[in-house]
């Protein structure tokens, strides 16, 4: 079941209780912008979630509200986690799903880090 992007943040969503440790993940990175942690259904060697520590349900809420210190904060949190899993020689991928159409399914701003091998070409 995909998200409605319009709908206000949902403070019981599964990556909002991850972030108060109500729920555990395999965390690889945190700051005071971000977390980072594993992904539960891996599609690639390596497939890691970064997420913001503030309210946001997607990258348009994100890129829409957060005020301009959060955004740095966030943006220099998914480059870090990047470099330090060893994968900007090698080369990643990012992708954050919005919405239906891009098939997103939990409603708090998420970037997917793939990497560890070739990823090919893509368009979904
Ligand atoms: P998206 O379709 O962009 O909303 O992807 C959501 C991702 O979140 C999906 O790849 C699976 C992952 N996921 C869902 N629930 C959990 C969880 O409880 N823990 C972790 N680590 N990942 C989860």
């Amino acid at each position: 079941m995909t998200i409605d992007p319009a709908a206000a943040y949902d403070p019981n969503n599964i990556f909002a209780k991850i972030l108060r440790g109500e729920i555990p993940c395999s965390k690889i990175y945190e700051d005071d912008w971000a977390l980072a942690f594993h992904d539960i259904a891996p599609q690639a060697k390596v497939h890691v979630l970064v997420i913001p520590r503030g309210a946001y349900v997607s990258w348009d809420d994100f890129s829409l509200r957060a005020p301009a210190e959060e955004i740095a904060g966030f943006v220099r949190a998914v480059g870090t986690v990047a470099r330090e899993l060893g994968l900007v020689a090698p080369g990643y991928r990012l992708l954050a799903n919005v919405g239906h159409h891009g098939g997103q399914e939990v409603p708090h701003l998420h970037v997917h880090l793939f990497g560890g091998q070739p990823l090919g070409r893509m368009i979904a």
